[in-house]
């Protein structure tokens, strides 16, 4: 039976991305006098790389080998925080918004009594400032809110999953994940989380093996439907 909703934030809940985390790593880099600019398509690729320090620390090694190895770290950590605030203001300017159908339905499974969980890779402050710009989604709405600072190794890597799970005391079989991305969706499987899978610009060409369903986004999606997605969740099984 379906108890609970668990949603992915970055690309997911909200379009953070292109204009949101994209934007802030570069206001980053130009408050602190480096030169770079990780323009949409390139962005695209260090997406590849989960979480913005480890994204950082990938680029460098790519693309500023001149830094010397011993600095690279303390560097990283430095624009990452300098790259949150910018972030967080771009947040409160009111610029990301909510994916299409996500509103709608978290309201209808909380009327339902369903459960809501977050499992992200990015910070807690990070969410909660998103959340706090979208009244309909008060940091109450969630139960678990389970970030990049809850889980060692970030996705694909379940342990955020993990957390979860374990918070809400729920067996894998009795939720339902929400994720935008093949990393994500591999982090929710692994912890054995049934997964509907919303595309965007970013992850609409990448594969997504053992996806509930894979769509363009939740518009016009009721909870009747995923309760019919999540029973079929055995077939799905057996297709793998
Ligand atoms: C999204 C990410 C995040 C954001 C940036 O992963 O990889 O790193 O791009 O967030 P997911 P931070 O949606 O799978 O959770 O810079 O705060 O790490
Ligand atoms: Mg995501």
């Amino acid at each position: 039976m379906l108890r609970a909703l668990i949603f992915d934030v970055d690309g997911t809940l909200a379009d953070t991305e292109r204009d949101g985390h994209r934007v802030a790593f570069n206001r980053a880099f130009a408050e602190a006098g480096w030169p770079w600019h990780w323009d949409v398509a390139r962005y695209g690729e260090l997406l590849a790389v989960a979480g913005g320090r480890e994204r950082i620390l990938h680029f460098i090694a790519s693309d500023a080998t001149e830094i010397p190895l011993r600095g690279r770290e303390r560097l990283a950590r430095d624009l990452h925080a300098r790259k949150g605030r910018h972030y967080r203001r771009l947040v409160d300017s009111g610029r990301i918004r909510l994916r299409p159908g996500t509103a709608r339905l978290l309201q209808e499974a909380r009327a339902a009594a369903l459960r809501l969980a977050i499992a992200t890779t990015t910070s807690r402050a990070n969410v909660e400032a998103l959340l706090a710009r979208t009244p309909s989604l008060s940091a109450g709405a969630f139960q678990v809110i389970a970030t990049g600072e809850d889980a060692r190794q970030k996705k694909p890597h379940p342990e955020v999953y993990q957390y979860v799970l374990d918070r809400l005391g729920l067996d894998p079989q009795e939720c339902l994940a929400f994720e935008d991305s093949a990393l994500g969706l591999r982090a929710a499987r692994t912890a054995g989380v049934p997964t509907v899978v919303t595309v965007n610009e970013y992850t609409r060409a990448q594969d997504f093996p053992g996806a509930l369903v894979v769509l363009d986004n939740l518009k016009g999606v009721r909870l009747a439907q995923l309760r019919t997605w999540h029973a079929s969740r055995r077939v799905a099984k057996a297709q793998e």
